[in-house]
């Protein structure tokens, strides 16, 4: 008789009482851990960037942008709800087969915490997780005898106050995860860089010279920028505890080497200006953007291994992610441990993470913990997914501020960004390109792969007209003026956009 009832499908209500459970425990998870890969969505977001088709994938970069991440991080959280709600209802059935509620309930929290935890690997998240669910399905065990809902079915009471519960606990659960700061997640040590005097005087210097000499006009980022983009290929970024954290360099070298994080603080440091900008950006887009960076020529770790040969290198990181790119370029590299004046921040890659001069965003690696030197050339993360991302960047000038003046004038400027090139001039034109005059540049700043702001002042013609951009590099180039898209090798073109009186 009992095994009957057992082996029949899962009625309605159980269905929803599960699904509250599986709401409860994500939320839960997200209590403890926030925004980290220890929140059980993390490593399924990171799953699916990696699993799912690279077009689709691509689509979402380059079509969607920042919408294709949320919802890449929506359909993680989905497909989590959905692990664990088959485990709470997993749970259910074993309680049912017992004759105990109770017992389901136990049995739903071990379960989904067992889930939770074969996922993250975290074991407070996944506790918790486990018991928020096994909290819910008792609620609603209880919620199914109680009386206060008299007239309802004892079925549809105990959907009822496990449904009460799971939004309890996603309010709770979000309140709470939202304030698990990235900083307090990363580690024990300060968030302030810690450098001798002089590295320290230096930073303020550079910090206050790009503050002077960003140009004056509304709208329009300063030269160190106040937003630094980010693009990664999970949706939680590692959380590294530098203590524990090492660099090897490895592969076609003499001795293989690895440094430590206070190897690699021992060295005096340098201040570096570098702008980055990402290949899968859109032309007139966002990501691209300046800071100044502490640190060490990265090749005062790589020569003591001893390289004698070797035609590439492979860099590789704690979030799974590698990229391949020539020798020659890796000469010209920077590890950076510090950004504007404080700890690399999580996002940007803390512990350190590598600049190399001129080229894609996608081969500054960040969480970096290996430097393969090559015998021959390999692919990287995204080569592997139709990019050509490893080379030097495109140049560009972008279109961000128009503003009316007190004076009738319109005002247009933005950044022009040509890598290690340089910038030497940006030319507008305010009538569809038929015309051109030279915009006024920002002076430039040390280094040899950073932007340069431009602005330029006119008496509108009368009625709405083109304004088109273009830039001359430090080799006297001029930037092609033929469109294209961002994959597989960068967005190009000329930046053009219609202003009305
Ligand atoms: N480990 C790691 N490094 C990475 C990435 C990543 O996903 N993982 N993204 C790359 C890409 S595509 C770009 S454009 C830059 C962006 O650096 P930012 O996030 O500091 O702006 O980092 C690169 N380094
Ligand atoms: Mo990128």
């Amino acid at each position: 008789m009992r095994d009957t009832v057992a082996r029949r499908r899962p009625d309605r209500e159980s269905m929803l009482v599960a699904v509250a459970g599986g709401v409860a425990a994500v939320s839960g998870s997200f209590a403890v851990a926030g925004f980290t890969p220890s929140f059980v969505a993390g490593p399924v977001a990171g799953w699916l960037a990696r699993e799912l088709p690279a077009a689709l994938i691509t689509f979402a970069i380059v079509v969607l942008g920042d919408l294709g991440a949320q919802l890449n991080v929506a359909l993680a959280v989905g497909l989590a709800v959905g692990l664990l709600a088959s485990t709470a209802l997993a749970g259910l059935a074993l309680g049912r087969r017992a004759g105990s509620h109770a017992l389901g309930s136990a049995a739903a929290a071990v379960l989904t915490g067992g889930a939770a935890l074969l996922v993250t690997g975290a074991v407070l998240p996944s506790l918790v997780a486990g018991l928020a669910a096994g909290f819910v399905l008792s609620l609603a065990a209880v919620g199914g005898t109680s009386a206060t809902l008299a007239g309802t079915s004892s079925a549809r009471r105990r959907a009822l106050a496990g449904a009460a519960g799971a939004f309890t606990f996603v309010l709770g659960g979000y309140a709470l995860g939202a304030r698990v700061s990235p900083a307090e997640a990363s580690s024990d040590r300060s968030a302030s860089l810690d450098v001798p005097t002089s590295v320290r005087a230096d930073l303020e210097e550079g910090l206050d010279r790009a503050a002077e000499q960003s140009l004056d006009v509304d709208g329009l980022e300063p030269l160190v920028s106040d937003q630094f983009y980010q693009v990664d290929i999970n949706a939680t970024d590692p959380v590294l505890d530098a203590d524990a954290w090492s660099l090897s360099v490895t592969g076609f070298v003499d001795e293989e080497r690895t440094y430590t994080y206070d190897d690699i603080r021992a060295p005096e440091p340098e201040n570096r200006f570098v702008s980055l900008r990402c290949v899968g950006e859109s032309l007139n887009g966002r990501k691209l953007d300046n800071a100044l960076w502490t640190g060490l020529p990265i090749m005062e770790l790589v020569e003591p291994a001893g390289v004698e040969a070797g035609c590439c290198v492979m860099l590789r990181a704690a979030d799974g992610f590698y990229e391949e790119f020539p020798l020659s370029a890796l000469r010209d590299g920077f590890l950076a441990y510090g950004m504007n004046g404080e700890r690399l921040p999580r996002a940007h890659g803390y512990p350190a993470r590598a600049l190399i001069p001129g080229h894609w965003g996608e081969i500054n690696v960040k969480w970096l913990t290996e430097i393969e030197i090559l015998e021959q050339e390999a692919v990287g993360y995204w080569e592997e997914r139709g990019w050509h991302g490893t080379g030097p960047v495109n140049t560009v000038a972008k279109l961000h501020a128009v503003n009316r003046l007190g004076d009738g004038r319109i005002e247009v400027g933005g950044h022009a960004y040509a890598g290690t090139r340089g910038i030497r001039t940006v030319e507008v034109s305010t009538d569809g390109g038929a015309s051109w005059a030279e915009a006024t540049l920002s002076a430039t700043l040390p280094g040899d792969d950073v932007w340069r702001q431009w602005v330029h002042r006119y008496e509108p013609p009368g009625g709405s007209h083109d304004v088109v951009v273009r830039a001359v590099d430090g080799e006297g180039d001029l930037q092609p003026r033929e469109e294209s898209g961002a994959f597989p090798s960068g967005p190009s073109g000329w930046v053009s956009r219609t202003v009305r009186p």
